[in-house]
């Protein structure tokens, strides 16, 4: 099971701790922290996985959106719980931002 887990953040590494119960006793057998990258905006919003963000991945929400798929986690860009067009937003300013640069 996984106990104190910190989730990770664009700036910071996050973990948990793996832990494995004995199941008649209850005694904990072995306990193992395990290091969550942290996540990288460029691959959250590379929604395609083609190693760029641009035009292509805003498409791909898009649809999502206007499909009213299913709920995809890898979708919900501010992670509200919901695809949305706020989630086009913020690959909006993400790919507006970019071009600043
Ligand atoms: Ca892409
Ligand atoms: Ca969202």
């Amino acid at each position: 099971m996984t106990e104190k887990l910190v989730p990770s953040t664009y700036s910071g590494t996050g973990s948990c701790d793996e832990v494995i119960y004995c199941t008649g006793c209850g005694k904990e057998l072995s306990r193992t922290q395990v290091i969550i990258e942290n996540l990288s905006r460029e691959k959250l919003y590379d929604l395609d996985r083609d190693g760029i963000t641009d035009k292509k991945d805003i498409d791909i929400l898009a649809r999502h959106i206007m499909n009213r798929k299913p709920y995809d986690e890898t979708l919900d860009l501010n992670g509200d719980g919901i695809v949305d067009a706020a989630d086009l937003t913020e690959i909006k300013l993400y790919i507006y931002s970019l071009m600043q640069t």
